[in-house]
């Protein structure tokens, strides 16, 4: 048998890309994407990739940092993520393993993935028991707040590449300007294209129950985190109350805390994030949560590495499609006909562009 390899070393860097749509939350208005690219080197010299959307340029170089401390961790281990994992876990217990401590952990766990599956010559679904060549996606880029001109007519766009989902964010300051916007896309689009809405936290309860009995009459796929994502009970109440689903999950620090949210009914239907979530072994264990409570499961950004892992996943909804690593990935993702084509590289088939990031770099 061959003998596992350890880790020689680990390096990140970050970017800031700009972003081909701008995107309006009720949070913030995202123009650029700050990215940090990860890689961890195997003493045979493989290399496994990875990258973290930071959400602001000031948490890359807290990124890069953490990394810097957990490459001192794991320099001569053996690359076997779930033990590492457990590891890592420990030694970060008492900062707590949150934010961008969970963000860097998850960033080496994805490249310890992909050394594994280079190491198998396999894509990483296979190496994960997947067979499937592409999987049902979404469109999400773009469709912020703007006005309901705009974004009637960024829908349409949005549906070029064979898609017939897409999502909207809400969030105005009244409820007349969030059904402006519901009505405008859906009279934009055919009937067939589901639309949904995302309210990025943007409401208190009574509010979001107001909003939410108003959009069970506007054909809303589902409803995405309409109040503060940590308020289970309160989502609990309008996954009770609401025709259309309750969606969450892009802020589950861990699969704990799906784990917790399932216990309170807090949604009907479930999003984790690849870098919150815990990397492919945290998506692993939130997989089979979904499944051993029949929970349709969907995915958030990532959607390179997020293609192989719902091929893998037994309730798998829909991947987030978002074209935003684009910028500096040698080969990005396909979409074909609405649905992500997943890599046959092996590997979890992402590949810099190390011109686009010489010209993006900032940390
Ligand atoms: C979102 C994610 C990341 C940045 C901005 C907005 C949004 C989504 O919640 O689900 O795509
Ligand atoms: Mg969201």
């Amino acid at each position: 048998m061959k003998t596992l390899q350890s880790i020689r070393s680990i390096h990140a860097r970050a970017v800031d890309v700009p972003l081909n749509r701008p995107l309006g939350t009720s949070a913030a208005t995202l123009r650029t994407a700050p990215l940090v690219l990860v890689d961890v080197t195997s003493e045979d010299g493989i290399t496994g990739h990875a990258y973290l959307f930071a959400y602001t340029r000031a948490a890359g170089p807290a990124i890069i940092s953490m990394l810097k401390g957990i490459e001192e961790m794991v320099t001569g281990h053996v690359v076997a993520p779930v033990d590492l994992g457990l590891k890592l876990a420990k030694r970060f217990r008492l900062i707590g393993v949150q934010g961008v401590v969970r963000m860097a952990i998850a960033a080496f766990d994805i490249c310890c993935w992909d050394i594994l599956a280079k190491a198998a010559g396999q894509p990483l679904s296979h190496l994960l028991g997947a067979s499937a060549s592409s999987v049902p996606a979404y469109n999400s880029n773009g469709l912020g707040l703007m006005e309901p001109a705009r974004v009637a007519a960024e829908a349409l766009e949005l549906l070029e590449p064979g898609f017939s989902a897409i999502k909207l964010r809400l969030g105005f300051p009244t409820m007349a300007e969030d059904l402006a916007n519901m009505r405008a896309v859906r009279r934009a689009v055919p009937d067939h294209v589901a639309v949904m809405v995302d309210f990025n936290q943007g409401l208190d309860l009574p509010e979001a129950m107001k909003r939410g009995y108003a959009l069970d009459c506007e054909g809303a796929s589902w409803i995405e985190e309409p109040i503060r994502h940590d308020d289970y009970a309160g989502n609990a109440e309008l996954a009770a109350a609401l025709q259309t689903p309750i969606q969450i999950g892009e802020n589950f620090s861990g699969p704990h805390a799906m784990a917790i949210a399932i216990a309170h009914r807090a949604a009907d239907i479930m999003m984790p994030d690849l870098e919150r979530i815990g990397g492919i072994t945290g998506w692993q264990r939130a997989a089979a949560l979904a499944y051993a409570h029949d929970i349709p499961m969907s995915s958030h950004l990532f959607p390179e590495v997020s293609a192989h892992l719902m091929a893998a996943t037994p309730t798998a909804h829909l991947l987030e499609y978002v074209d935003w690593a684009n910028a500096i990935l040698s080969e990005p993702l396909r979409i074909d006909d609405g649905r992500a084509v997943l890599s046959t590289a092996p590997g979890v088939g992402l590949a810099w562009d190390e011109k686009a990031i010489s010209r993006y770099a900032y940390a």
